[in-house]
């Protein structure tokens, strides 16, 4: 009997990772390893509240977000209508960097401003 029988037969994924018995881990670089794991994105939301100024929520949206002013007062008009809105998405700590930015540039302006975040 010459064939290989089903098992013995290695895929081209597993040749080049250098699959099989004897592995040293130094594959036939014939392609990129197509493995790199995406990372988790978050969403940051902004919440509506019956005191906060719309062009200071305008304006930070223009500074934390990099929004144009159309883009900012489109946004802010549907959290004050809808009661929440997404200011973008981002990694997790990009994300919660944002968030902690808009609350404090909120807290030092006496506003009641809230951002939060939650996974996509
Ligand atoms: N509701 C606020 C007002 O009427 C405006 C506002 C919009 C506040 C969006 C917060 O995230 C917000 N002045």
């Amino acid at each position: 009997m010459s064939s290989a029988t089903p098992r013995e037969v290695m895929s081209d994924e597993d040749r080049d990772a250098g699959g099989g018995r004897g592995n040293t881990g130094v594959g036939l670089a014939t392609r990129p390893e197509t493995k790199t794991a995406k990372p988790a994105l978050y969403k940051v939301l902004m919440l509506n509240d019956d005191y906060t100024p719309m062009e200071f929520v305008v304006l930070t949206l223009q500074r934390y977000f990099r929004m144009s002013i159309e883009d900012a007062t489109q946004v802010m008009l549907h959290v004050h209508q809808r009661g929440v809105g997404v200011c973008g998405i981002f990694t997790y700590e990009v994300a919660e960097t944002k968030v902690n930015q808009v609350i404090d540039f909120a807290r030092q302006h006496q506003h009641p401003l809230q951002c939060t975040m939650e996974k996509e």
